[in-house]
């Protein structure tokens, strides 16, 4: 029994030692410890030895088990490290630098124009600042001097959620918001500059300048002494930045209940020249920035005492500004997913450098 257990241990060691992958550990592992293996037999073996030996010899098998329980879990240890080097060295391997095949992708025309905006407003000293898509009634109207049953409401077809909140129908929905957070600088002699783009959502008859979901980039201004002549500073150094071009606007009375007074600027179109088309609904303009000087109301909703401070606000209609800027006859493109249209407005520096230099 002593010398079959010595045996069996030299046995396991000599094929432990052959062992390279952790399949053949396993092997040995159910030849040996298994059911039916080596030191099960000599287990069962023991009721053969005499009493008096009895004990010795089980802790000599007990021993072998647990010497050959130990060497299995060093020698899959040992296995698992030689097998995670060779992965590494396979890594290796790999070219990273290669030169990829494939254009890194583009930026959606509305990021561009986004991005154009923005920074012709931070150079102005505005604040770009985010707001949620999702807001309540108070936000979205009450604070904009719209109150419930107001008629006003008619004009954007509100998505209702069931939570009490809604999906907001227009950027101004940010106005109370924005004002609060920045209410401090009025304070200390600062004027509020902030400019929010966001995306709006509205029940909308869909057609070639109407969406359901669309962009529009929110901006205010607000201190002491601001008036109409800088609201209209502001429009049009945007314009003429954006389009880098002379192009003709129009200023109209338009009706918000949060402005007073109110204008509609409208773009003439860009696509017709001004002659009428499917873009502008035959109108020859697109009805893009509206704006006006911030009503009493609201600036008192956000704790502004409209007897010190005056302010404007626009609420400019980014995917139609888009359109004007590509020549984007349909604004259905835009949602469409379709990256053959959309990748087409992307910057050539933004492609894969490398694919360029091969091109050139
Ligand atoms: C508003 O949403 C006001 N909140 C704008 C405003 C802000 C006025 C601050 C005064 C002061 P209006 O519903 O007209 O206004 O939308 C503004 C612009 O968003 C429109 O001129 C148009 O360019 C764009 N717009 C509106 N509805 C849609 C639509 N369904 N699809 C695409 N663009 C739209």
């Amino acid at each position: 029994m002593f010398e079959k257990a010595e045996e069996l241990k030299k046995l396991f060691e000599e094929k432990s030692n052959q062992a390279a992958a952790s399949q053949d550990v396993e092997q040995l592992r159910i030849e040996f410890l298994g059911k039916k293996g080596f030191v099960t037999g000599l287990m069962q073996e023991l009721r053969n030895v005499p009493n008096e030996k009895k004990k010795e010899a089980g802790q000599k098998i007990n021993e072998l088990k647990q010497a050959i329980e130990a060497q299995i879990a060093e020698k899959l240890e040992e296995i698992k490290k030689i097998e995670e080097q060779k992965l590494i060295d396979a890594t290796e391997s790999y070219d990273e630098t290669m030169p990829v095949s494939v254009d890194v992708g583009s930026y959606h025309p509305i990021t561009l124009v986004r991005r154009e905006v923005e920074s012709i407003f931070l150079s102005m000293g505005f604040a770009v600042e985010d707001y949620s898509e999702i807001t309540d009634d108070y936000n979205c109207f009450e604070a904009l001097n719209i109150p419930k049953h107001h008629p006003a409401r008619d004009m954007q077809d509100t998505y209702y959620l069931s939570t009490n909140q809604l999906l907001k129908t227009h950027t101004s929905a940010a106005q109370n918001t924005i004002l609060r957070k920045y209410k401090s600088n009025l304070e200390q002699g600062n004027p509020i500059r902030a400019i929010f783009p966001g995306r709006c959502f509205r029940n909308e008859k869909i057609d070639a300048c109407h969406e359901n979901t669309f962009f529009q980039m929110e901006g205010i201004m607000v201190d002491k002494d601001i008036s109409i002549s800088n609201l209209i500073y502001f429009m049009k150094t945007m314009l003429s930045e954006v389009f880098q071009r002379d192009i003709t606007v129009r200023l109209r009375p338009g009706f918000f209940p949060f402005v007073e007074p109110g204008f509609e600027l409208d773009i003439q179109c860009l696509i017709c020249g001004g002659e009428g088309c499917p873009s502008c609904k035959d109108s020859g303009w697109l009805e893009l920035c509206p704006c006006g000087m911030i009503h009493p109301n609201v600036l008192t909703a956000a704790g502004i005492d409209p007897e010190e401070y005056t302010g404007f606000a626009f609420g400019l209609g980014m995917t139609r500004l888009a359109m004007m800027r590509y020549g984007v006859k349909d604004i259905r493109v835009f949602n469409s997913g379709n990256l053959k249209d959309l990748s087409q407005f992307t910057e050539k520096s933004f492609t894969n450098p490398e694919n360029e230099s091969k091109e050139a």
